[in-house]
C-alpha cells in the first residue's frame, strides 16, 4: 500500500485541495503519476481524521485537474503581537507563500521550505498581508543557500502596489552550506511606510538549492 502522504508529495497539491473533494484530488494525483494499474492505497480524510484502505485502478491520460475543486481563498494575514511569522513547520503547507519565478520543488517538510532556483532571478511571494510599516520594520530570514552572493527583499504597500527597484533591500548571503539568519532593517528603505501589503523574497541571484527555516516580520530592534 502507498501512504497518502507519499502520493500527495508526487505533485505540489495545493493544501486546500486536501480539504476539498478529497477523493477527487487523490484520484487525480494517482492518475498523473502512474501507468495504468490497480493497487491499494491508504486514504486519509483530513476532515474526519479517519484513514481507510481503498482498492483503486488508474489509467493513462487520466484527467489531471478537477474543475470543481475550488481552493478556498487565502485570507489576508494580519500580525499578532509578535509580528507576522511563517515557520514552515507543517509538512506540505507553505503557509501562503508561492514560487513566482525560477523556483521549483517548492515543498515544506520537517520544518523547512525546500526549493531550487533554476535561473538568475528566482523569487517567491508572500500571502497578502496588512502590516503597519512603522511598527514592524525588521525582517528575519533563516535560510541555507548553496550559491550566489546576494538576497533581496522586495515589498509593496497600500499606496504603491508595484514591485520595483524603489522598494527593495539587498543583503549579502553566505553560501557555506550552513543555515544563517539574516536580519533586515527595512526602515533603511524610504518607501517602507504606511501599510505593507505583501513581501517578495529573492533568496539568491543564481541557480542554487535553497532551504528556508522561517521568515518573520517583527517589531524594530529596541
Ligand atoms: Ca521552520
Amino acid at each position: 500500500m502507498i501512504p497518502m502522504e507519499q502520493i500527495l508529495s508526487l505533485r505540489s497539491l495545493p493544501e486546500t485541495m486536501k480539504y476539498w473533494q478529497l477523493n477527487y484530488a487523490w484520484m487525480n494525483v494517482i492518475g498523473s503519476a502512474f501507468e495504468s494499474k490497480c493497487f491499494q492505497v491508504n486514504a486519509h480524510d483530513n476532515r474526519s481524521g479517519t484513514t481507510t484502505t481503498v482498492d483503486t485502478c488508474v489509467y493513462p491520460h487520466f484527467e489531471i485537474f478537477s474543475s470543481n475543486a475550488t481552493p478556498t481563498p487565502i485570507p489576508t494575514e494580519t500580525p499578532n503581537s509578535s509580528g507576522l511569522l511563517w515557520d514552515f513547520n507543517q509538512n506540505g503547507n507553505p503557509e501562503g507563500w508561492q514560487a513566482w519565478n525560477q523556483l521549483n520543488t517548492f515543498q515544506v517538510k520537517g520544518g523547512i521550505l525546500y526549493t531550487k532556483s533554476t535561473g538568475n532571478d528566482p523569487y517567491m511571494g508572500s500571502p497578502k498581508i496588512t502590516a503597519n510599516a512603522s511598527a514592524l520594520s525588521r525582517i528575519e530570514i533563516r535560510m541555507k543557500v548553496t550559491a550566489g552572493d546576494t538576497g533581496e527583499l522586495y515589498f509593496i504597500t497600500k499606496s504603491d502596489g508595484t514591485y520595483d527597484e524603489s522598494k527593495v533591500l539587498q543583503f549579502p548571503i553566505t553560501v557555506d552550506g550552513e543555515f544563517h539568519t539574516y536580519i533586515l532593517d527595512m526602515s533603511k528603505v524610504q518607501k517602507w511606510s504606511g501599510v505593507i501589503t505583501q513581501i517578495r523574497l529573492d533568496p539568491t541571484v543564481t541557480q542554487a538549492a535553497i532551504e528556508i527555516d522561517y521568515i518573520h516580520i517583527l517589531p524594530a530592534l529596541p
